[in-house]
């Protein structure tokens, strides 16, 4: 892993915080999940705990801001996002929390795309930082927010994985 890719994993963790990462084996090359993770405006294209997302503010450049409403069920309504990092070249992203009606106080995320060390597909890992709420503990905090990121991830597999096998399938055969 590059320095300055693993740097973006590296946190100040404050003695109220919480901080933990998930790791995602994607069967499709970096590019196409790159272009499913880079679009802020549309988070609900793989997370679905997303409902609508709309765009207050930028244009997909670093300060973007986006409101973004989650699925009843869930100990919250919606979450105002700042975009931090968008790298094209070394397939950085990270966003946070700024706002909303929810629990995460101060949530920052990076993802990070790796060719797989076995040869095939891509590695994503992502990252986070929390705030613990009032009332909830280290561990449930970190199981609540892995839960979340772990289902995006798998939802970005199967997306990322489809469109990848489709584009092969499009491809003039030898
Ligand atoms: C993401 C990651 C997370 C999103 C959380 C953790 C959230 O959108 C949901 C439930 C909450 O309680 C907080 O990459 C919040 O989106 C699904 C509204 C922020």
């Amino acid at each position: 892993v590059p320095e300055v890719v693993s740097r973006h994993h590296t946190y100040a963790v404050g003695p109220n915080q919480c901080c933990s990462a998930v790791v995602q084996h994607i069967d499709a090359p970096a590019s196409t999940i790159w272009s499913v993770v880079r679009r802020f405006d549309t988070p609900q294209a793989y997370k679905h705990f997303v409902k609508s997302c709309r765009v207050i503010i930028g244009d997909g450049d670093v300060g973007t801001l986006r409101e973004v409403h989650v699925i009843s069920g869930l100990p919250a309504a919606c979450s105002t996002e700042r975009l931090e990092i968008v790298d094209d070249e070394n397939h950085v992203i990270s966003f946070s929390v700024v706002g909303g009606d929810h629990r995460l106080a101060n949530y920052r995320s990076v993802t990070t795309l790796h060719p797989s060390p076995t040869g095939t597909g891509t590695d994503v890992v992502e990252s986070y930082v929390v705030d613990i709420p009032p009332g909830n503990t280290w561990e449930e905090t970190c199981v609540f927010v892995d839960t979340i990121v772990r289902c995006n991830l798998q939802s970005l597999a199967q997306i990322a994985g489809n469109l990848s096998r489709s584009s092969n399938n499009q491809s003039p055969s030898q």
